[in-house]
């Protein structure tokens, strides 16, 4: 007598998304077997890219799992890669693929990575001292973080005890940062008068 039957192990990732942050580090995956468990059962899962690119957003993982009689579960895992790139949010997804003894029911799941890398940008100084008979006075931009984007932003003096025209020449513009670029400068022209006169000062903002 042959008896024969219509059950199989059926395999599924556990969620069909994750959302992760680059510095997450190591993603971990789940892969659960339902119907028949009596069995081994093997399938291969593979990486590949959407938008996010194997090497540089998360490192390219492939492998088989074995399910041994009776286990229900198996989980593997994939790297993220953080850098100092400053990215739009990227997905790639991992496939199941090659079922032996099995079928598979959810087989790709979607990660979206999301980035943390911004640009910060600031005067390398809060303060600076200068000598009216200097001529002039020099206030540097710095910028950190990310530097792969264009970033500009404007600057202004304003009066504190200093005043724009008998004291320093009123400036503004914009600093832009181009990409690669961490460093931006403006020079800012000081009167030096005959009149005696207490320390004063303006600010660039
Ligand atoms: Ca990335
Ligand atoms: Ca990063
Ligand atoms: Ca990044």
């Amino acid at each position: 007598m042959t008896i024969t039957t219509n059950d199989s192990a059926i395999l599924s990732f556990s969620v069909t998304t994750n959302l992760v942050s680059e510095t997450n580090g190591t993603l971990t995956l789940t892969v659960n077997r339902t119907g028949t468990t009596n069995n081994a059962v093997t399938v291969d899962f593979t990486t590949t890219n959407v938008t996010a690119s194997a090497g540089s957003d998360y490192t390219a993982t492939n492998g088989t799992l074995s399910f041994a009689a009776g286990e229900t579960s198996k989980t593997f895992t994939t790297d993220l890669i953080d850098d100092d790139t400053q990215e739009n949010t990227e997905t790639f997804r991992i496939v199941l693929s090659n079922p032996v003894d099995a079928t598979i029911a959810i087989g790709t799941n979607t990660v979206t990575i999301s980035d943390d890398d911004v640009s910060t940008v600031g005067f390398t100084a809060g303060t600076t001292a200068t000598a009216e008979t200097n001529g002039t006075v020099t206030l540097t931009v710095v910028r950190s973080g990310a530097t792969n984007t264009t970033v500009t932003l404007d600057f202004t003096t304003t009066n504190a005890t200093a005043l724009a025209g008998s004291d320093y020449t009123a400036t503004n513009g914009t600093f832009t940062f181009n990409p690669g670029e961490t460093t931006n400068a403006v020079t800012i022209e000081i009167a030096d008068n005959a009149t005696q006169e207490a320390s004063e000062t303006s600010r660039s903002v």
